[in-house]
């Protein structure tokens, strides 16, 4: 089998305004979709970040990956590092440049897919077999400003504990995350608390102020925390104050911010700043080093989690299908995909059951692209003008002298 093309697509799906310490999501979150066409008459698809810095990074690999065989993922990984470098991904949505493992990622998944489609086997058998059938995830609360989205505005205790009613009525979540960084850290504790008092001690709780406190900040609300959260993530900014801070909580800590690649394992170990890394295959370098990534993780006895950005259904098949070849996984999943309405895929959105998602059962990543629906949210980029995300200056549209905390909180 051999990639004869490969295409990016730009898409805008809307978004609603939710806060966080990085500022306001914009009306549209970007995403690209990725197609690899091979001689076979298969071709598969990948879902990553958005905007025109993937569009440039996916056109400078295409020499890499067209008439390649897509079962020879390593051999590209290496090519890819030998013409781009070995440059990190940054953390999260900031590998918006799409470089090194995240580039390799996004075409890894349409590789996969279309072995996956030719062999007439899930991805997850590719990636070592199923270690279970649904793949628990948690909702993800957010604080949000009013808009016309059946939500409302979000921005007190009770409201949030509505939202998260709602959320567990209509998708049956167990776990709760709660995005902070948003309003003063007593009010998130005090928020924190309004959750376990109104769903009490057996539904998990984690709060992610996303590196806005300082590390006194930390420890303090950790402390006022005790007992309430099973993890608290990024409470401050890098691996040397995620560790002074981990010597004095009460709980472990979690990162999806100081260590996003594997080169920040063995100082966060040395210097015992995690107790939980989020995952994400479109950071981490793909599925399979997300499977490489779990047993690491145990070796040294660190928890996995997985970490979530706005996204559709794509990348949804992707976590479901990674997410169950990783035994190390035992935490419920972030994701987005409930405050998504738009969608990409045949037959609409995924849908959870009791808060969790079945492992796809048709070959690839069990999904299939929606041709139309593609155009639409293409045109939709087209007309929606942004080409990045940049929560600060859609928070500034609002707050005009407003400023993101980092670690100063
Ligand atoms: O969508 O605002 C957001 C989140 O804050 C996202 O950008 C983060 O990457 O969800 C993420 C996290 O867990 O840090
Ligand atoms: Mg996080």
């Amino acid at each position: 089998m051999r990639i004869v093309d490969l295409r990016a697509t730009p898409i805008a799906v809307g978004d609603p305004p939710l806060r966080s310490a990085f500022g306001l999501h914009a009306p549209f979150a970007l995403r690209t979709i990725v197609e690899v066409e091979t001689d076979e008459g298969v071709t598969g698809i990948g879902e990553t970040y958005g905007g025109e810095a993937p569009l440039r990074a996916l056109e400078r690999a295409r020499p890499a990956v067209v008439g390649r065989d897509p079962w020879q993922l390593t051999p590209l990984r290496v090519e890819l590092e030998r013409r781009d470098g070995h440059r990190p991904a940054g953390f999260a949505w900031e590998s918006r440049a799409l470089a090194g493992p995240a580039l390799f990622s996004a075409i890894e998944v349409a590789c996969l897919d279309a072995i996956g489609k030719a062999t007439r086997r899930p991805v997850v058998d590719l990636l070592g077999g199923r270690v279970r059938d649904r793949v628990p995830f948690a909702a993800y609360l957010f604080f949000k400003h009013a808009r016309d989205d059946g939500w409302g505005e979000v921005m007190t205790a009770d409201a949030l504990v509505a939202e998260a009613r709602t959320m567990r009525k209509w998708y049956g979540f167990r776990s709760l995350k709660l995005k902070g960084g948003v309003l003063e850290p007593d009010r998130e504790a005090e928020a924190i608390l309004a959750l376990r008092e109104a769903f009490g001690p057996d539904v998990p709780l984690r709060l992610d102020p996303n590196a806005a406190w300082s590390i006194a900040t930390g420890l303090r609300i950790a402390g006022r925390l005790r007992g309430a959260l099973e993890y608290l993530e990024d409470p401050t900014p890098g691996i040397d104050g995620m560790s002074e801070v981990a010597r004095g909580a009460p709980m472990p800590l979690a990162t999806n911010m100081c260590v996003t690649q594997f080169d920040h394992l063995a100082p966060a170990v040395a210097k015992k700043a995690v107790g939980v890394v989020l995952t994400d295959h479109h950071m981490w370098g793909g599925m399979r080093a997300t499977v490489e990534l779990g047993r690491i993780c145990r070796t040294f006895g660190l928890g996995v989690s997985m970490h979530s950005n706005s996204h559709l259904g794509i990348s949804l098949a992707a976590m479901v299908h990674v997410a169950a070849a990783v035994p190390e996984l035992t935490y419920a999943c972030d994701t987005h995909y409930p405050w998504q309405t738009d969608e990409v895929i045949k037959g609409g959105k995924l849908r959870f059951e009791d808060g969790s998602i079945a492992v796809p059962d048709g070959a690839g990543l069990g999904v299939e692209l929606d041709r139309d629906a593609l155009e639409r949210l293409h045109e939709q980029y087209k007309r929606c003008g942004l080409t990045l995300r940049d929560d600060v200056t859609e928070m500034r549209k609002v707050e005009p002298d407003w400023r993101p905390h980092v670690g100063d909180w």
